[in-house]
């Protein structure tokens, strides 16, 4: 029970609905996460990972069904279908509540309910927002403590009357009386629903216990229904990372970026500059919420409290400071276990171990055809142990952000970096962002374009279409100076062989280091129709090993090229069934500059 009367009648109201054995009010300590560890490894989901070599660390292996976002069972319930819009499932919520009363009555039985208050963002920010989830299931439990400021903490706050949202999760996997329980319970994938009620500020999931769909603090509240509220109250609700960066005179300014996933977003935010002299500090790795200040700027802050990064890929050569985050405390989903009782993905540092124990619970042995790890394997870990982490990365002002990158996976075409000619033109080019589909990703469309609007298709709360109408209405909170620049970049182009052209990696400091360069107005650009984009003998590259042409390649602009990505610039807008007339205008402008040039 809490002092909150509202919020204790809720409880009551979902305990009477789910029927729960127990009911457990979540405090959000350490010796709290340790005990339902210890719960989990009692019955069979969770395995300690060897104090010695991962200290504080737990893997846990998901059912197969259940491994990754739905966006096939997501939805954003309104009155009106218009206003989840063309890229969003709708239901109504009338309709949608009905069918998940059903689905809840009795979902509990056996288990018990815990209450997370938890808390988005520093708990002092006027920008943060406060929440509880309801959920049966310790997994969530323990990542969301993980994930947010959970416990005492965010109840404080609510208990003072700060307004909460409200979040309800089940497993959907009730037990009966002396039925064995499986070591990761959901329901089956048609009875799976994440719904979003952004008209009433609530969240409820049900059937899926992985990542996007459990953690309701993520993708459900900082973004669906944090981008809904940010259009209400004239604030920004993004899928970006937040970099703070400072040159070797000591200057710092603030990046965000925008990146669909495949695209190294992770890494940029834990980026290692190549550059001497250069510092790069993490503020956040997927979420930025800003609000103008009063000088006008943006001020961004990072709403979670930790990384729930892929494993896949991760290594001390693509990212150290995952790495070393990871060394302990830190929880594990769907990587493979090794013989020593430590963990393994593919890239992973060292050789590949002749035995293991893949993410499904099975022997796995070297040279046999299956992955060990699944792709989509991930560590859930604090902020707070990233070495890179920025000492002001929970300031409650935010950080004022000087520049916004957009960038996709584009082989060809798009140049390595693209400076906006202004505001409008900016959100054109985040309008347009779009990365290759990869192999990573079961698809007839492997090598064409899907475009992804600022990385938000999966993640804008409404209509697609208001929400760029949105960013291009901030800009009359400020003035064009006082607002970020914002960047189009593109570290995957590569030659005629397939090669890559450009190292990335720590390698991207050169291209952040001319951004800040444009940014203090040090030095010119070169006007093309599609942008500004940088001189050859701007770009610092001493100590690179490009091929013959390359750098000719990454800063050049076809026309032939760009009329083909008019046409499919086109193709995409018509999905729109609200596209900002300013867009339309941008586009237009753009077809006139690339048959003028
Ligand atoms: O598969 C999931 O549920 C995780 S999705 C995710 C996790 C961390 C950061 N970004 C994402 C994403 O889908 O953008
Ligand atoms: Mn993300």
């Amino acid at each position: 029970m809490s002092k909150n009367v509202a919020l204790n009648k809720w409880v009551e109201e979902v305990a009477s609905l789910t029927t729960p054995d127990k009911i457990y009010w979540c405090d959000g300590s350490m010796e709290e996460r340790e005990r339902l560890i210890d719960e989990t490894v009692k019955n069979g989901s969770g395995v300690r990972l060897n104090p010695q070599l991962r200290p504080g660390s737990v893997l846990f292996r998901s059912d197969p069904s259940d491994v990754a976002r739905v966006e096939d069972r997501t939805f954003i319930c309104t009155s009106l279908q218009e206003e989840a819009g063309p890229t969003n499932n709708w239901m109504h919520p009338e309709e949608m509540k009905a069918i998940l009363n059903d689905l809840f009555k009795g979902s509990m039985k056996g288990r018990t309910m815990y209450v997370i208050p938890f808390c988005m963002g520093p708990v002092d920010s006027p920008m943060s927002m406060f929440a509880v989830q309801l959920t049966d299931s310790p997994y969530v439990v323990i990542n969301m403590g993980i994930m947010t400021r959970m416990g005492d903490v965010a109840l404080q706050k609510i208990e003072e009357g700060a307004d909460f949202i409200k979040c309800l999760h089940g497993l959907g996997y009730p037990l009966e009386e002396g039925q064995q329980d499986v070591p990761w319970p959901c329901a089956p994938m048609e009875k799976k629903y994440i719904s979003h009620f952004p008209e009433t500020r609530e969240i409820i999931s049900f059937g899926s216990g992985y990542g996007g769909n459990a953690l309701l603090g993520k993708k459900c509240l900082a973004l669906r229904i944090g981008s809904s509220i940010a259009r209400e109250e004239g604030w920004l609700a993004e899928h970006m990372l937040i970099l703070k960066l400072t040159n070797p005179e000591g200057e710092v300014f603030y990046i965000c970026g925008a990146f669909p996933s495949a695209t190294g977003k992770t890494n940029l935010a834990m980026i290692q500059p190549t550059l001497p002299g250069w510092k790069a500090e993490t503020v956040g790795d997927d979420i930025a919420w800003m609000h103008f200040g009063e000088d006008g700027r943006l001020y961004a802050i990072n709403p979670e409290a930790g990384f729930f990064g892929v494993a896949s890929g991760t290594s001390s050569d693509s990212n150290p400071n995952a790495m070393a985050s990871v060394s302990h405390n830190t929880v594990f989903t769907n990587v493979a276990l090794t013989d020593e009782g430590d963990v393994w993905w593919e890239d992973i540092d060292g050789p590949v171990p002749d035995h293991l124990i893949d993410w499904q619970g099975n022997d796995w042995n070297k040279g046999d055809a299956s992955k060990p790890a699944h792709p989509n394997g991930r560590f859930t870990v604090a902020a707070s142990q990233c070495p890179s982490i920025a000492d002001n990365w929970e300031d409650p002002r935010g950080v004022p952000i000087d520049a916004i990158l957009v960038g996709g996976r584009r082989p060809s075409t798009v140049p390595l970096v693209n400076e906006s000619f202004d505001w409008n033109h900016g959100i054109f080019l985040g309008s347009v962002l779009g990365s290759e589909v990869t192999a990573a990703v079961i698809s007839d469309k492997i090598g064409q374009v899907r475009r992804d609007p600022f990385a938000m298709l999966p993640f804008s709360g409404y209509n697609i279409g208001d929400y760029l109408l949105h960013w291009l209405e901030m800009a009359k909170e400020s003035t064009e100076d006082k607002l970020p620049k914002i960047y189009s970049v593109n570290w995957f182009r590569k030659d005629s062989e397939n090669d890559f052209l450009w190292p990335g990696f720590g390698d991207n400091s050169r291209v952040l280091e001319w951004i800040t360069r444009r940014l203090k107005g040090e030095v010119e650009a070169v006007e093309t129709p599609i942008g500004l984009l940088p001189k050859e003998e701007d770009l610092r590259l001493e100590g690179l090993d490009l091929k013959e042409g390359a750098m000719k390649a990454l800063l050049e602009v076809d026309p032939e090229a760009w009329k083909a990505e008019l046409a499919s610039i086109k193709e995409h807008y018509k999905m729109y069934d609200r596209l900002p007339e300013e867009l339309a205008q941008q586009l237009k402008a753009l077809e006139e500059r690339l048959n003028s040039a």
